[in-house]
């Protein structure tokens, strides 16, 4: 069974267990997040880093500690992505409500097949979420209910029919996946194509397949305004050293 329909048996679950009225009770008594938008704005080569401890690609990445992770993001990223998809990245809602404790704008990484886990996202301390056009049912309503909820959603495109889809739903954060999530393989030349389809005033995120500074390098000069790292500040045994780069 896929990623998609998985997500989907659990949110219905999750529903029934605690319904949408009871986690708007709870997100009226929460600060706002910090912005989304503002972190990455103004800020040529903003950073994203992921707290992601397994994948469908790599199997296991790392069992580092958030916490362990998050002093290093504090001082080296605009903001922080985590996955929350338990299944295939051993991820989880419990890793965002950690990350959302820090004084950083956390995206909540997971497929978003209902509304509700925007809700979920926003009672976890989340700044912002990942909409994928193919995968969220109605995109302009997405976008706006984040907005609702101080939010600014990151919109993950893979061709230019999303990326005109994102635009002329409202997007300001588009993502451009360089992994195709098929096969798994990964070619920067995605960003190179895609990122002259998106306006200036937009901020493009150049999304995973980043292993050093020669990439990030590559990315930006592609026009990328910001780039998403997960695998190569996890894994890397001094990533310390990786990042001073
Ligand atoms: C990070 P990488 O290659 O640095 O680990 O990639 C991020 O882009 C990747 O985790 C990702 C992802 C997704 C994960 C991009 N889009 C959608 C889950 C769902």
């Amino acid at each position: 069974e896929d990623i998609v329909s998985m997500r989907k048996t659990e949110i219905n679950e999750t529903i029934m267990k605690k319904p949408l009225r009871e986690l708007k009770r709870e997100i009226k008594d929460l600060k706002e997040p910090p912005s989304f938008l503002r972190a990455l704005e103004g800020n040529r080569a903003a950073l994203i880093y992921e707290y992601k401890r397994a994948s469908p690609s790599a199997s296991e990445i790392s069992l580092k500690s958030l916490s362990e992770m998050m002093e290093l993001f504090m001082e080296f990223a605009d903001a922080v992505s985590v996955l929350t998809e338990r299944s295939h990245f051993n991820g989880g809602i419990e890793y965002l409500r950690e990350a959302s404790e820090y004084e950083i704008p956390v995206m909540m990484k997971d497929f978003l097949v209902h509304e509700y886990q925007i809700y979920q996202a926003r009672a976890a301390g989340a700044a912002s979420v990942l909409l994928i056009p193919e995968v969220y049912p109605d995109l302009e309503a997405g976008i706006e209910t984040c907005r609702e909820l101080s939010m600014e959603p990151l919109v993950e495109c893979r061709s230019a029919i999303d990326i005109y889809r994102a635009i002329e739903a409202g997007a300001e954060v588009i993502g451009v996946n360089n992994r195709n999530l098929e096969d798994f393989t990964v070619d920067l030349e995605r960003t190179r194509a895609l990122a002259p389809l998106v306006p200036d005033e937009v901020i493009l995120v150049s999304e995973s397949g980043v292993m050093g500074p020669e990439d990030a390098e590559i990315l930006l000069n592609y026009g990328a305004d910001a780039l998403l790292i997960g695998t190569a500040v996890m894994s890397s045994p001094e990533p310390r050293e990786l990042l001073e780069e």
